[in-house]
């Protein structure tokens, strides 16, 4: 992919972008202010209190604190990491894998707590002595943890290198935590490159999972008969955005596609997105390593929409009652993955958009950049500083020498603004 971008004291012009989105998408360019007001190294998340303070994630290095002062307090490391008030031993990173989503509880004011997910290793982990975990713990002064709990212990991951692009261990994670306006987290995994992980029901790959603070299944989940009671809902392939709809509190995923289809869906309760990567399944024959992920001609060049046609998103002919995607990127993909809704008169006076943040393409097509994050939450994360911005606006954690993820980001703002999600 080729991208290209102008910079201008602080305006980000976004140009274009990737060559086969340049014909359609060319028009629709945005003009958006990014202020720097953390560097971080391969920042992944973050999460915000009313006052500003902003909770954080790095992949290789832990859990931090930025106060609204602008110091920084590291809380939670990896093993082997520094000058954090502790270190978890068990947690790691690796390609894509590490330490990812981080939710702050709606009564943090009360109990201080907070939820952090990561990948996780040892002996007592469960796919080949590796696995993602949830934690939630609790902040004391805004500047040490304590209680770390796992309050989910066993969902997947990939350990091993497999044939397949991108085909390192840690690929595929989710790790997306949110908490829903029904008082419920929403935790999301990917399908770790495992063919039979989305359509399973027991195994947590692919899923969109709903617990309660002690990761116990939410009450109401509707999964299929013998699904893990967790499951809200299925059939995903690496979803890593979560937002609810401003007003019905409707879910929303968003996740990359394969070479192509990054879609948005809806998400109902019990229901199923349709992605079963599966060989010799579905008219499917074999597939590198049991996973038709990147098939046919995996490796090679391929118009999208033949490689949707044979591998789709959602597959509705196998699964006719599958969840439809509310959007998709014209049948390509860049590498869709945080999400959220944001409101304003900026926004086409209260209309909901979409702000897209991108990690995946970062990490896996261009090894060197680091990540971005872009600010995520118009209600319970948007700091206040700037929640009455005039124009539209954007803050970014990090800055990178990667100016070209945080162009396309804001090209794939337009058409779902106005798409009908
Ligand atoms: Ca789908």
């Amino acid at each position: 992919m080729k991208f290209s971008t102008k910079m201008k004291s602080g305006m980000i012009a976004a140009g274009m972008a990737a060559a086969g989105l340049m014909a359609s998408q060319a028009a629709l360019a945005l003009n958006v202010t990014a202020e720097v007001f953390q560097t971080s190294k391969d920042p992944w998340d973050m999460a915000f209190l009313p006052d500003g303070t902003m909770f954080f994630t790095e992949k290789c290095g832990g859990l931090s604190v930025r106060l609204p002062s602008g110091s920084v307090n590291k809380l939670l490391g990896v093993g082997g990491s520094s000058g954090y008030s502790a270190t978890k031993n068990d947690l790691f990173c690796d390609g894509q894998a590490g330490v990812q989503g981080v939710a702050v509880d709606p009564d943090f004011a009360k109990n201080g707590l907070v939820y952090l997910y990561s990948s996780s290793k040892g002996s007592n982990r469960t796919y080949g002595g590796y696995n993602n975990i949830l934690m939630r713990m609790k902040v004391n002064s805004l500047s040490s943890v304590s209680d770390v709990t796992e309050i989910i212990n066993d969902l997947g991951y990939k350990p091993m290198k497999s044939n397949h692009p991108f085909g390192g261990p840690g690929a595929h994670n989710g790790g997306r935590v949110r908490f829903g306006p029904d008082g419920f987290l929403y935790v999301t995994i990917g399908d770790n490159h495992n063919g039979a992980g989305p359509q399973s029901p027991t195994e947590l790959r692919g899923k969109l999972l709903r617990v309660d603070r002690d990761g116990k299944a939410a009450a109401g989940n509707n999964p299929p008969a013998g699904f893990d009671k967790r499951v809200f809902a299925y059939g995903f392939r690496n979803p890593q955005g979560i937002a609810f709809r401003p007003g019905s509190g409707d879910v929303y995923l968003s996740e990359n596609g394969p070479w192509h289809s990054d879609e948005v869906t809806k998400v109902v309760n019990g229901g199923n997105g349709g992605w079963d990567p599966r060989d010799n399944v579905n008219g499917r024959p074999a597939c590198p390593d049991g996973y038709c992920g990147y098939s046919p001609n995996q490796m090679g060049a391929l118009p999208q929409k033949e490689r949707a046609a044979f591998m789709p998103m959602t597959d509705l002919k196998a699964y006719p009652n599958a969840l439809k995607p509310a959007w998709n990127n014209n049948g390509l993909s860049p590498g869709m993955c945080g999400s959220v809704f944001i409101v304003g008169k900026q926004w086409k006076n209260g209309k909901a958009a979409w702000l897209l943040d991108t990690q995946e393409l970062v990490s896996t097509a261009h090894p060197k950049a680091t990540v971005l994050t872009f600010l995520t939450s118009p209600r319970t994360e948007l700091p206040p500083s700037v929640k009455n911005c005039c124009g539209p606006h954007l803050l970014v954690a990090s800055v990178t020498s990667h100016k070209a993820q945080m162009a396309l980001c804001m090209l794939l703002m337009k058409p779902v603004a106005t798409s009908t999600v």
